[in-house]
């Protein structure tokens, strides 16, 4: 009932509404069982731009059954030759980077020429990366007896489940679904109820390439959707990207069932800087660390930035003036630096952090960035950045994370007591130092409990190192060779008696 759609005219409204109302389970596109579906919003306008297929067990089921039967036979293809076809899934999606780039930007608001082609291009990045890695798939030989050979091999697990948010969730479907189906596992994805749409395109492209049914998706709410695919008995692993509270809810599924999880749940990344950082690069960094482009809207996102005493002032200053000079306007505009937050429930949630946050005695608030003046923006979910002073390291708006264009900057005199305070927190996603002494930052590095830090840089996740977190942001990595092995393949052992 759906066609495929071809979009050579680059319009995402019109790419959006083809794709209306689609599960996309055995290699098509297909209406939800229930014929239930949602309105996908322009956060931009407020104007519905496609409906999304509502998915409940029964189209779980159906998509978990054809993945199922996909599996058994792609686990036989050589492992070199599923890389060399998730390679390939590579160049299709280059091809489109432009299309899927606009439609991510419409469905969520992130403007196109500072992240959504930026994460389009990301997509096909990571898929050639694992790509490469079919023939790394390998076991060991094990010495054991001289008449026995023992060696290990890396099986698949079957089916996985990946359920993924709508922050990036192009680039964080790639992570999942690239090495879950180089390893020779089929996936069954849940997308994320606000943006339903540049998965879904994605699917039908990556299903030029791949047989049908390995890789399936599914459109609908967490508890009716999400929650049955973890439950479901032939799914095997699940690897899953979102909230705390929602983490812990997957948790105890697969716990149940006693299948592995992998866990990516956020955070409240500390950046540290130095007054002999290289000044002009620093708060640049801190810019790009804060996702300010984003919204704010990055688990990684540096939302508490402590900075010597000396130079602090003049620190906030330039970062402010930096954020003032960003556009804030129409997503798909290229002149465009910030985009939306992307539905009316987060855009709340951090108003309600803000007001807070100006209410605490002692703080300060600097709100940066013009709202954009467009009348067709009107109702649109724009939030202007703010960069906050004077609060303690209790309050809430230092100790959660609040996933908005929202930062809290500190001043230190002590890199111990700043280290502390560093550390005093839920969450140990990422972290960045920013000083010329290596010997200090390499001995703060080590001691900062956070799952990835970089001195004098902050890039966003590389295919090839491994990402993921520790405390309550998560278990178990993400990207790398490492995470293809040890998160999408169990180890056998074969024992071969010759005596
Ligand atoms: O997350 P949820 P939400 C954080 C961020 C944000 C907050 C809430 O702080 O403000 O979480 O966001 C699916 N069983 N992050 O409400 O609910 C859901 O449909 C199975 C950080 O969007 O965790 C969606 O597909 N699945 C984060 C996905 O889980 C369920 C990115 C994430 O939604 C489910 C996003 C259930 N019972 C939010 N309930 C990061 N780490 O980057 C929901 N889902």
């Amino acid at each position: 009932p759906h066609p495929t759609p071809e979009a050579p005219e680059l319009d995402p409204f019109v790419l959006a509404k083809a794709l209306s109302g689609a599960h996309f389970i055995g290699g098509r596109y297909v209406p939800a069982r229930s014929g239930k579906s949602f309105a996908v919003v322009n956060p931009a306008t407020g104007a519905e731009v496609a409906q999304a297929a509502e998915g409940d067990a029964a189209d779980v089921d159906a998509a978990v059954e054809d993945a199922a039967k996909a599996q058994k036979a792609w686990a036989r293809v050589p492992a070199r030759k599923r890389g060399a076809l998730v390679h390939k899934c590579a160049a299709v999606i280059r091809d489109h980077v432009e299309e899927l780039g606009r439609l991510i930007a419409l469905e969520t608001g992130k403007a196109l020429r500072t992240e959504s082609r930026v994460e389009a291009n990301t997509v096909a990045d990571i898929l050639e990366f694992f790509g490469g890695l079919g023939s790394e798939l390998k076991g060991e030989s094990v010495p054991f007896a001289p008449d026995v050979l023992s060696v290990t091999v890396r099986e698949p697990l079957g089916v996985v489940g990946a359920i993924i948010p709508w922050n990036v969730p192009m680039l964080l479907m790639a992570l999942k679904i690239a090495p879950a189906l180089v390893a020779g596992n089929a996936v069954v994805v849940k997308s994320a109820e606000e943006a339903p749409l540049a998965v879904l395109r994605i699917c039908e492209l990556m299903n030029r390439v791949l047989p049908p049914g390995l890789f399936n998706m599914v459109s609908g709410f967490g508890p009716e959707c999400g929650a049955p695919l973890v439950a479901h008995p032939k799914v095997r692993k699940v690897t899953f990207t979102g909230s705390v509270e929602t983490g812990k809810i997957v948790y105890r599924t697969a716990a149940e069932k006693l299948i592995p999880v992998t866990l990516e749940l956020g955070g409240k990344s500390p950046m540290i800087v130095f007054a002999d950082c290289d000044f002009d690069k620093t708060v640049a960094g801190a810019l790009t660390s804060m996702r300010f482009t984003r919204q704010g809207q990055s688990c990684t996102a540096a939302s508490r930035i402590c900075v010597e005493r000396p130079i602090f002032e003049k620190f906030v200053k330039a970062m402010a003036d930096r954020v003032n000079a960003m556009v804030m306007g129409d997503p798909l505009d290229e002149k465009t630096d910030i985009g939306t937050i992307i539905s009316e429930g987060q855009f709340e949630k951090v108003k309600g952090f803000i007001e807070e946050g100006k209410a605490t005695p002692g703080a300060s608030a600097l709100v940066c960035s013009a709202m954009p003046k467009d009348p067709a923006l009107r109702k649109g979910l724009f939030l202007q950045p703010v960069i906050f002073t004077g609060l303690d390291n209790d309050s809430r708006l230092v100790q959660q994370e609040i996933f908005g264009p929202v930062t809290v900057v500190f001043p230190f005199d002590d890199p111990e007591a700043v280290l502390e305070a560093a550390n005093d927190s839920e969450y140990g996603l990422a972290a960045s130092l920013w000083t010329n002494n290596l010997k200090v930052g390499l001995d703060l590095a080590h001691r900062l409990e956070a799952g990835l830090v970089q001195i004098n840089q902050n890039l966003v996740v590389q295919a090839n190192l491994s990402y993921g977190g520790v405390k309550s942001s998560g278990l178990g990595k993400e990207a790398s060779l490492e995470a293809m092995l040890e998160h999408f393949t169990h180890k056998k052992t074969i024992m071969v008696n010759m005596g």
